[in-house]
């Protein structure tokens, strides 16, 4: 499947520092060093609905990822997966009247506009769970034949206690694991089963539903936590740097990948860092498409708002807290832009070289966007205030902003 274009990222004098970033795993703060290839996997949608402000400050925090290994001069390999066949796409399609693979691609279609609209670098390797189904059916039929998985009436399940490891990334009690399984397209009611939490591995074909060749599982359709896990190892390897996402799917999604991966590869976790971003709210309650309590990005665009000023406004809120979208949130987002503007549109001014090491700074520290959004707020405040007469140091900023935060001034 393809991604989206690229914005060009100017490159800034000197040299990035490396990332210091909360890691869900081992629950503290660690110094990823990658190779010269940084490898990172992030969660992509499941397109049903619209981009909304949630999934854009989730890609937010990951294109800072890569932007900050960008600047340390390293090349990034960068996958994300489109879950374009699963439970609620079908639910919606079938709800609305629409045919799902329609719905999927006009929603992808709209998702990548948003993406490129907000300057987010795409992915080199943009996989759709359909088109990974080849590669997900081997690794089933492995996990079966290597005692983790079984079969109930035709469908086939992980056992999650074959892996000695799981509850290693979410550190969840089993209470809370067996709520958020019910609650995030899991069936621990469901009869038979060995354990309650066992995720589907492969689901056998349903009337009404479509399916594909399972070889040796039967015809039918992947599971959800599979699909991450064969995209990321066909594509990156175990021991890739980063796995990314919402703190939503850090149980039982990412939970469940280790698992399958630790069985597959006898590695765990499957990425050096589990990172996840912090929850969107809107009215008080996250914002989500099964509540339809939505703010889209196609929506603000078409009402005339600037993306640069939505970045912005994602930008202000550090990845790891959970906020809430409100109107003044985006008129302080527009207010500062245009301040931005004004002071990097003026042909001389205060030297900014300190400012370029502040922000990377800020970066390297667990992603601290709000703390380089302030570093740039006292230049532009000092600027707008005085007459400096450095000729490059307006360019300098707009480049910075430009390549380590994506904001085009
Ligand atoms: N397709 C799966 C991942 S493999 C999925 O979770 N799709 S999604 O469309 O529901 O979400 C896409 C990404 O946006 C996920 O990383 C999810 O954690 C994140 N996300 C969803 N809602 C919010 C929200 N309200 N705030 C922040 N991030 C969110
Ligand atoms: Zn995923």
């Amino acid at each position: 499947m393809h991604a989206w274009p690229a914005s060009e990222v100017p490159a800034l004098p000197g040299k990035g520092r490396d990332l210091q970033i909360h890691d869900s795993a081992t629950q503290g703060t660690i110094t990823l060093v990658p190779g010269p290839v940084a490898r990172i996997y992030v969660c992509g949608i499941t397109p049903y609905d619209a981009t909304h402000i949630g999934h854009a400050a989730t890609y937010n925090a990951f294109d800072l990822v890569q932007r900050l290994w960008l600047d340390t001069k390293r090349q990034v390999h960068y996958v994300q997966n489109v879950t374009d066949v699963d439970d609620p796409l079908l639910e919606r399609a079938l709800r609305d009247g629409h045919d799902w693979t329609e719905l999927a691609e006009r929603e992808i279609a709209l998702f990548r506009e948003d993406m490129t609209a907000l300057r987010m670098l795409p992915p080199q390797d943009y996989i759709g769970a359909v088109e990974a189904i080849p590669d997900i059916v081997p690794l089933v039929e492995r996990l079966r034949d290597a005692g983790a998985a079984y079969e109930l009436d035709g469908d086939t399940y992980f056992s999650v206690e074959s892996d000695p490891h799981f509850g290693g990334v979410s550190h969840l009690d089993a209470d809370a694991m067996r709520r958020l399984s019910a609650e995030r397209g899991g069936d621990p009611d469901r009869p038979g089963k060995k354990n309650p939490l066992d995720p589907m591995l492969w689901q056998s074909a349903r009337p009404g539903e479509p399916d594909w060749d399972g070889a040796s599982l039967g015809r039918g359709r992947p599971g959800w936590h599979i699909e991450c896990v064969a995209i990321a190892l066909d594509h990156l390897g175990v021991g890739f740097d980063i796995q990314g996402g919402g703190s939503d799917l850090a149980f039982p999604h990412h939970e469940m990948g280790a698992s399958h991966a630790q069985v597959l590869t006898g590695e765990f976790p499957m990425a050096k860092a589990y990172v996840h971003a912090g929850m969107v709210a809107l009215h008080g309650e996250k914002m989500s498409k099964s509540k339809g309590n939505l703010v889209f990005v196609s929506a603000l665009r078409r009402a005339g708002v600037d993306p640069a000023a939505i970045r912005l406004a994602l930008l202000a809120h550090h990845y790891r807290a959970d906020w809430e979208w409100t109107d003044d949130v985006l008129a302080e987002a527009v207010a500062r832009l245009e301040r931005w503007r004004a002071a990097v549109s003026r042909p001389d001014g205060l030297p900014a070289d300190a400012l370029v090491e502040e922000v990377r700074e800020a970066l390297a520290n667990d992603l601290d966007a709000p703390a380089a959004l302030a570093a740039v707020d006292r230049w532009v405040d000092a600027q707008n205030a005085s007459d400096g007469d450095d000729e490059s140091a307006p360019g300098l900023v707009s480049r910075t902003v430009d390549a380590l935060l994506g904001v085009a001034l």
